[in-house]
C-alpha cells in the first residue's frame, strides 16, 4: 500500500515555492485518501547555524503552514523530527551504507558550502542520509517534493538498494519520488534563473506565506519580466524563463495546465496579465497567511499537535527499526 512521506526544514520564510512544491501537494496527497507523513525537519535545520529562538519559533510557524494548507493533523501525521529518535538512529545505518563519493557528488551541498567546504558542519555533508532514512523508517513509497530534491531522492534509492543487497534482504521499498505539476520549481521574482528560496536576501524575490494582500499583490506586480506580450503557444515561452514562472505560478495556483492558462491569456501584456495573477494569488494565499496568524496565538494547541504526531510517527518508525537491527545482528535483549 502506498505511504507518503516529506518534510520541510523549519528555517523561517516560507514561501510561494514551498507552497507549491510542497505543502499544497500534501494537502493533495492526504486528500486522495493516501496515508501521509508530513515532517518539520529541525534536525536538517541545524546543519547551518539556527539561533535556537529563531528556530523553535520557525517549527511552530511551519506547523501552522502545514494546517493552513490544508494538511489536517487528524487526516495526516504532522510532527517534528527531533521528537521522533528513530530518524536518527536509522541515519546513523545509512551512514555506514551510503559511499563517500556518492555523497560528494550532492550539489545541494556544494551549492551550500560554497567555497569553503573545509569550514561546512559535518551534518550539512551527512544530510541526504538522515533524509534517507526519514524516509524508509517509515517504508515510504512516494515522496512529493520539488525539483530541487531529486538528487537526494535518488540517493535514497541507492541506499535501499544498497541496503537490501549487502544483508541480502528484500526490507526497504524503492522510494518513487513524485514531482508533478506546473510549479516543481518555482523560480525568483527577481532572477527567473534562480529558484525561489527562503535565504535569497531579497524580500521581493519571493512571495510569503505571511504576506497580506498589499504585499502579494506588489511583489507580482513589481516581478522582473520581459517585454514582449505572452505568447500564442507553450513554445514560445521556451527562452523567457520570467514570463514561464509567471505563467507557471498561474497555473499551479488555479489547477490548470500552462498550455490551458496560455490558451486564456495568448497576447496579453504584463500589464493585463500581472493583476489577473495577483487576484489570483491573493484569492489563494491571504486565506493562509491569516489562518498561520490565528494558529499561532495558541502556541500550546501547535506544541500538542506536534506531540501527537510524533506518538503517531513513533509507532511506525519503532518497529522498522527493530527489524533493521535485527537484520543488521544488533542485539537486542
Ligand atoms: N522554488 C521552489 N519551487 C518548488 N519547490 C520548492 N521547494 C523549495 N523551494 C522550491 C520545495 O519545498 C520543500 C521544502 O524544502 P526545504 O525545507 O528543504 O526547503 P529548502 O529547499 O531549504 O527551501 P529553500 O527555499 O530552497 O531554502 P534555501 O534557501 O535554504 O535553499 C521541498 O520539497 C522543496 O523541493
Amino acid at each position: 500500500t502506498p505511504r507518503v512521506f516529506s518534510g520541510i526544514q523549519p528555517t523561517g520564510n516560507l514561501h510561494l515555492g514551498n507552497y507549491l512544491g510542497a505543502l499544497k501537494r500534501f494537502a493533495d496527497a492526504q486528500n486522495k485518501g493516501i496515508e501521509s507523513i508530513y515532517c518539520m525537519v529541525d534536525l536538517h535545520a541545524i546543519t547551518v547555524w539556527q539561533d535556537p529562538a529563531d528556530l523553535a519559533r520557525a517549527t511552530r510557524e511551519l506547523c501552522a503552514g502545514f494546517i493552513a494548507a490544508g494538511v489536517d493533523p487528524e487526516k495526516s501525521i504532522l510532527f517534528n523530527q527531533s521528537q521522533v529518535p528513530e530518524h536518527t538512529q536509522m541515519a546513523w545505518i545509512f551512514n555506514c551504507v551510503a559511499r563517500m563519493g556518492w555523497m560528494q557528488r550532492m550539489t545541494q551541498f556544494k551549492d551550500k558550502a560554497g567555497k569553503n567546504a573545509q569550514n561546512a558542519s559535518l551534518g550539512l555533508f551527512a544530510y541526504p542520509a538522515l533524509m534517507a532514512a526519514d524516509i524508509l523508517v517509515y517504508h515510504a513509497t512516494h515522496v512529493p517534493v520539488g525539483e530541487d530534491q531529486k538528487q537526494h531522492l535518488e540517493l535514497t534509492r541507492d541506499i535501499a538498494i544498497k541496503f537490501n543487497h549487502d544483508y541480502g534482504v528484500d526490507f526497504f521499498p524503492i522510494t518513487e519520488p513524485v514531482i508533478e505539476g506546473a510549479a516543481t520549481r518555482v523560480m525568483s521574482f527577481r532572477d527567473g534563473t534562480k529558484k525561489m528560496s527562503k535565504s535569497d536576501p531579497s524580500d521581493m524575490s519571493r512571495i510569503n506565506l505571511t504576506d497580506d494582500a498589499d504585499a502579494i499583490a506588489k511583489k507580482i506586480r513589481k516581478a522582473k519580466t520581459d517585454p514582449e506580450p505572452l505568447p500564442d503557444s507553450i513554445e514560445g515561452l521556451e527562452d523567457r524563463p520570467e514570463a514561464r514562472n509567471l505563467v507557471n505560478i498561474y497555473a499551479a495556483l488555479a489547477d490548470l495546465t500552462p498550455e490551458q492558462v496560455i490558451a486564456e491569456h495568448a497576447g496579453q501584456q504584463f500589464g493585463t496579465f500581472k493583476p489577473s495573477l495577483a487576484d489570483l494569488a491573493v484569492a489563494k494565499l491571504a486565506p493562509i497567511s491569516t489562518e498561520m496568524s490565528r494558529l499561532m496565538q495558541d502556541q500550546g494547541e501547535i506544541d500538542n499537535i506536534l506531540r501527537r504526531g510524533s506518538d503517531r510517527a513513533r509507532n511506525i518508525a519503532t518497529p522498522i527499526l527493530q527489524k533493521t537491527y535485527d537484520i543488521a545482528g544488533m542485539i537486542r535483549s
